[in-house]
């Protein structure tokens, strides 16, 4: 089976070659100078990884000392390099704080952004890790919703905790709370649904649920991960402004970057907002959520190998 980098290395390839040959293309005169500087702006910003990065990419290649024929291999090299600076300070593996038992998480995130199928991920590895995992499907809404967690979970050999349709999510996590301190469990995570009527409904509903579960435990939750559909690009920045005014967000997870041509708003995003990235996406099975690393992210997404 491919490595999950080789996997972020093929689905990003749609983004990878097109960025690859814009670079190409504006280096075809085998010079960094102005006009090239300028294209390539141009390059970054349309493999998403907005404005402000790519202005602050070639600041940083005008500064550096070029031979009058450059190879392009090492524009590459240089602009990986720089890449991997930005993303680094945002690459931090998802982790229970010890301290925090149990450790609650919620997850939140549009409609179909990748939500219950990261919580499965995550349940099935803090279970390989040891953990005992309560999840609360609290996507109450949809039958099928709470059925595919609980496919999930039981692969995990996690507790999934469920209402009738149409329930409260609050009172279900709030339940689901004091189910996992009674057996004694080691984390929570909590689903939530994606598609409400308007962002006030959603805004009320999460925030009621943060109350409630706040009731058991004054100090969760313990981590609030919003989950974004990397193919959906630039929208993805617009869905953390969002998300951001109706909850406390402190960790991301990029999903789908297995098939994404726009795996470059990542870097946009570690930049404009400096959330750490938990976790990344790169496939619809159980193993196919793996730990952001910044260095192999930025080879990825400009298609080197080292
Ligand atoms: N290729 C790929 N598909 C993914 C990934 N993560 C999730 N998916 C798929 O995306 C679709 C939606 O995922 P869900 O986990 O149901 O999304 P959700 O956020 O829970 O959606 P709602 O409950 O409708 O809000 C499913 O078909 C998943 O299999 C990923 O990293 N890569
Ligand atoms: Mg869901």
């Amino acid at each position: 089976m491919a490595s999950w980098f080789q996997r972020l290395k093929s689905g990003l390839s749609r983004s990878t070659t097109r960025l690859a040959e814009s670079i190409g293309a504006a280096l075809g005169r085998r010079r960094v100078d102005a006009a090239t500087l300028g294209e390539l702006e141009d390059a970054l910003i349309a493999a998403d990884l907005g404005p402000g990065v790519a202005a602050k990419l070639v600041e940083s290649l005008r500064g550096r000392k070029w031979d009058s024929e450059v190879d392009v291999e090492d524009v590459k090299r240089a602009l990986a390099d720089d890449i991997a600076s930005i993303l680094a300070p945002v690459a931090a593996p998802f982790a229970l704080d010890p301290g925090r038992r149990p450790h609650v998480t919620l997850v939140v995130g549009v409609n179909g952004s990748g939500k219950t199928t990261t919580i499965g991920k995550l349940a099935l590895r803090l279970s390989r890790e040891g953990c005992k995992v309560v999840i609360a499907a609290g996507d109450t809404f949809r039958a099928a919703a709470v059925a595919q967690l609980e496919v999930w979970a039981g692969r995990a050999g996690a507790e999934c905790i469920r209402a009738p349709d149409g329930a409260d999510p609050a009172a279900l996590a709030y339940q689901a709370l004091e189910r996992a301190q009674e057996t004694g469990a080691d984390c929570l995570l909590v689903d939530t649904a994606g598609r409400l009527h308007s962002k006030a409904d959603l805004m009320a509903e999460l925030q009621k649920l943060v109350r409630v579960v706040r009731k058991r435990d004054a100090s969760a939750p313990h981590r609030t991960l919003l989950v974004l559909d990397a193919t959906t690009g630039q929208n993805a920045l617009q869905q953390v402004e969002i998300f951001r005014k109706l909850v406390d967000i402190d960790g991301l997870v990029l999903t789908k970057l297995d098939g994404s041509a726009r795996g470059g708003v990542l870097v946009a995003i570690a930049e404009r907002f400096a959330l750490p990235v938990v976790a990344i996406g790169v496939g619809e099975g159980a193993e196919d959520l793996a730990a952001f690393d910044a260095r192999q992210f930025a080879d990825a997404l400009l298609g080197i190998t080292r």
